[in-house]
């Protein structure tokens, strides 16, 4: 394989620990603190999780150690989106697992965790791993979606764990990747299995997140990368001065991408659905909030500007997510019926058929493509793939439709010529940062201290991750914790509780307050590539999200 010269270099980067990690592996002994208690329906989470529920939270400090040299085979199972620094994780897994005891080995499964059903797996070696170093992207062995979540597939688990000794398994995952890691985790021990299942937290959406769990890993370098790609936009919209930019960014329900990548460009506009979820806002009222910022623009000759839409935006708007409801419902309940209709239209027909008459006007009002992509296959949770919702076109035509009103009435004179972009892909498997690089190698290499502790039903946490790596704080907390029940498909189930932007949060509270300059004022910042080599201030720096709920 041709090797870039920027692979090649990074190959021999050496990722950051934490101090503590950094003392000889034999010398680092867990601190266990107080038991905990997840976030709310306490007592119906401990009935559903007897054996891995209340456990206290874990920390490393110095002291002799007696069981980190057993030997251990370990499954790992990177699960769904790509994120960068996966494969650092596997890297730390692997250093800490052979700096412990050369003998122990660890499984890859192959494509997600139907890796582990298929018993498809590889055995990591110095060769592969030197491979994988500090790049972006799963393609060591592969990501996947499918859920691990029902008793036939644990009992799958179980009988490979057994068939290959394997005593432990590490799930590199988001929310639902890391509840099911929970399950899993107590159906072993539920069984008197000493298998143990510890998570690592990977999505480059930003929603994995609470006070021991500070970001998720990716989330870090993906922004960069959208936030250079905005920047330069912005740069080509300040030179030729005749476009407008809307840009959408990946980043499901939850608009934390959006907000990062704000703060770092400082666009002129940038939607967040959570806020517009709270103003309880229509497509027509963010299409008179955009409008009235072009026209505003307009009359002091400004007739360019970048505008940045999350993608989870749709499912905010009140009505949209009505609609959307209804969608999911119906063809949850119509699935075979609906999947022989040919053509687009007519599905567009079977559904306008059979939707309340609120939803149907709804629906109605959206031009044919966003129709037809609102009925595009579900992800497997049942849920709108908002990726492929074009939301940036469907804001396009109505701000023209606003502003050509608008003319008329003599309340706008400018021109109002469009780009449409959409950046999701591009960050997910981009070479990781260099924050990205230690914490995900910091993340791996914690979890084999996890594991050799014999803890399961645990997420490897690294905390205080404003500050430089030295101070970082490694350690684990219960996924139990982080969990409430929540409505899914008609049941109240265990789940991870989604971290959604919070209106009264310091990251959004600061783009609130500068948005309204940004939005008049050419106020566009160029953050430009990420910088692998060079001082610490251009190279390792957080994310302003971070710095700025950290004050720091
Ligand atoms: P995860 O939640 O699995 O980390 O995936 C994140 C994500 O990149 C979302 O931002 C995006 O909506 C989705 O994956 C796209 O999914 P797919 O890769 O299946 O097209």
């Amino acid at each position: 394989m041709k090797v870039s010269a920027l692979q090649q270099a990074r190959y021999s980067y050496n990722p950051k620990l934490p101090l503590i990690l950094r003392e000889d592996i034999r010398k680092i002994k867990p601190v266990y603190g107080k038991p905990t208690q997840s976030v709310s329906d306490q007592e119906k989470l401990q009935k559903l999780f007897p054996n891995t529920y209340g456990l206290p939270k874990v920390s490393f400090e110095k002291g002799q150690n007696n069981d980190i040299g057993k030997k251990m085979n370990v499954g790992v199972i990177l699960s769904g989106g790509q994120a960068p620094g996966g494969h650092n994780v596997i890297c730390g897994l692997y250093d800490a697992l052979k700096k412990a005891n050369p003998e122990s080995q660890l499984y890859g499964f192959m494509g997600g965790p139907s890796g582990i059903l298929d018993d498809k797996f590889i055995i990591m070696t110095d060769d592969l791993i030197n491979a994988y170093r500090n790049t972006g992207g799963f393609d060591i062995i592969g990501s996947g979606r499918t859920k691990l979540e029902t008793k036939e597939q644990f009992e799958v688990c179980t009988k490979v764990c057994h068939k290959h000794d394997i005593n432990a398994i590490v799930i590199i995952g988001g929310d639902d990747s890391n509840t099911n890691a929970a399950v899993l985790a107590e159906y072993f021990r539920a069984q008197g299995e000493s298998i143990c299942v510890v998570g690592c937290p990977k999505t480059i959406d930003g929603d994995l997140k609470n006070e021991s769990i500070e970001a998720s890993f990716g989330f870090d370098t993906a922004t960069k990368t959208y936030s250079e790609l905005i920047g330069n936009i912005e740069r080509d919209a300040n030179s030729a001065r005749k476009y407008w930019h809307f840009i959408r960014l990946m980043g499901r329900s939850a608009s934390h991408i959006a907000l990062e990548c704000a703060l770092q460009t400082q666009p002129n506009i940038c939607l967040i659905g959570e806020e517009v979820e709270a103003k309880n806002q229509s497509i027509e009222e963010i299409t008179n909030y955009i409008a009235d910022i072009v026209a505003k623009r307009s009359e002091k000759g400004n007739d360019f500007g970048v505008i940045l839409v999350p993608e989870g935006l749709i499912e905010f708007v009140p009505s949209l997510k009505v609609l959307i409801r209804e969608i999911n419902d119906l063809l949850a309940k119509t699935e075979k019926e609906f999947n022989i209709i040919e053509t687009v239209a007519d599905k567009i027909t079977f559904v306008e058929a059979n939707l309340s008459d609120r939803s149907k006007k709804v629906f109605n009002s959206l031009p044919e493509e966003i129709k037809g992509q609102l009925l595009a296959d579900r992800d497997p949770h049942g849920n709108v793939q908002v990726s492929k919702i074009e939301t940036e076109k469907l804001l396009i035509q109505t701000v023209t439709k606003r502003l050509k009103q608008m003319k008329a009435d003599g309340k706008y004179k400018g021109k109002f010529s469009t780009q449409n972009h959409f950046f999701g892909y591009e960050g997910r498997c981009a070479f990781p940062s260099n924050f990205d690089s230690d914490y995900c190698y910091s993340l791996g290499y914690n979890a084999v201290m996890l594991l050799s502790a014999n803890l399961t039903g645990y997420l490897s946490s690294v905390t205080q991750l404003s500050k430089s790596a030295d101070q970082w704080q490694a350690g684990g907390i219960p996924i139990t914790m982080m969990m409430n029940l929540e409505q899914r498909h008609g049941e109240q189930k265990p789940v991870i509780k989604k971290a959604l932007v919070e209106l009264d949060g310091e990251p959004f509270k600061y783009f609130a307050a500068h948005r309204d300059e940004w939005a008049l004022d050419t106020c566009f910042t160029f953050p430009g590539a990420i910088q692998y080599y060079g001082p610490a201030e251009v190279c390792d720096q957080s994310t302003m999200t971070l710095r700025l709920e950290h004050k720091s």
